[in-house]
């Protein structure tokens, strides 16, 4: 079996590709100066590191250039290296299970197909695996073949599945999954919730009505409403955080398919300008492609 740092570092083939892949050539031979600054600039902003974080790094790798007298290019890239460990911050996710309440709710939403369900069944399997009793629910009601998905999930990880009527409404299913796995002993309960986009507002308010009524069923749940962004949707992944926030909250991140885009960079952007920290990562498809997502290891696998 790979290590998971490896498996990290190949998944991350395409934007290390996209960021060091640019960078060392670009600065090889090159005096540290203000237009091979710009050249920099203008690469950590085509990988996808946002107007933010790359302003920052900027700004620091000419301020400790001057300062510690560097003048060779090269120099620019363990600069950078040391200035994004500097950004990137890791989530206590351990400490999620310290609260002696149970069950912890995992309410997983997001847009469609940035992988949500995938990501229920990973999450399954990763907790089933630790020794937690896991539960699924299905609250993407709206289509017969989204519940069949959840449930080979389940069935693959050996975990509860608690299914709904089609058509039940979602604040109901979620309601009553709450109280199941609540009189079931259930460590951990992961709610899969029905693609929407943040701009209807509609569909943001079921949300707010799901979370609502998880409180109303088992009100001392600790409840962490995971946000799942695809990898490839660069830029505007800052806003879906920042209209999923106003909605139902975000307690934390799940950024997938970071193994086939050149987009991986956003995390930096995400974790310059978003106060919820990134909690796991997609590294690919299967069941076990899923990390808790470890600031350092991250840095180090991007830039090595
Ligand atoms: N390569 C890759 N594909 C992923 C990852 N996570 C999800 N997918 C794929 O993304 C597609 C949509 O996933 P799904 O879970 O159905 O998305 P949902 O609509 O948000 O529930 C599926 O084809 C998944 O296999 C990942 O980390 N890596
Ligand atoms: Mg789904």
């Amino acid at each position: 079996m790979l290590s998971s740092f490896k498996k990290l570092t190949d998944s991350l083939l395409k934007t290390r590709n996209s960021l060091f892949g640019k960078l060392a050539p670009l600065v090889g031979g090159r005096k540290i100066d203000d237009a091979l600054l710009d050249e920099i600039e203008e690469t950590l902003l085509g990988a996808d590191l946002g107007l933010d974080a790359t302003g920052r790094l900027i700004a620091s790798v000419r301020e400790r250039a001057r300062k510690e007298n560097m003048t060779e290019g090269e120099q620019v890239v363990t600069l950078l290296k040391e200035e994004i460990r500097g950004i990137l911050t890791s989530a206590d996710t351990a400490s999620i299970w310290q609260n002696e309440h149970r069950p912890v709710v995992f309410l997983i939403v997001g847009v469609n197909g940035s992988g949500k369900t995938t990501t229920v069944g990973k999450l399954a399997r990763l907790y089933s695996a630790q020794g937690k009793k896991v539960a699924i629910a299905a609250c993407d009601t709206f289509r017969a073949a989204a519940v069949e998905q959840l449930q080979i999930w389940a069935e693959r990880s050996a975990v509860d599945f608690i299914r709904a009527a089609s058509g039940a409404d979602p604040a109901s299913v979620a309601f009553e999954a709450t109280k199941q796995a609540a009189a079931s002993g259930v460590d951990l309960l992961l709610i899969d919730t029905a693609g929407r986009l943040h701009t209807k507002s509609h569909l943001m308010q079921e949300l707010t009505k799901i979370r609502k009524v998880i409180h109303k069923a088992k009100p001392e749940a600790p409840t962490y409403s995971l946000l799942v962004i695809d990898g490839a949707t660069g830029q505007n992944a800052l806003s879906q955080v920042r209209v999923f926030t106003d909605s139902v909250g975000c307690d934390g991140l799940i950024v997938t398919k970071l193994d086939s885009t050149a987009k991986g960079g956003v995390i930096i952007a995400i974790a310059e300008e978003i106060q919820a920290p990134v909690r796991y990562i997609g590294v690919g498809e299967n069941i076990d492609d899923l990390q808790e997502f470890d600031a350092g290891q991250f840095a180090d696998a991007l830039l090595s």
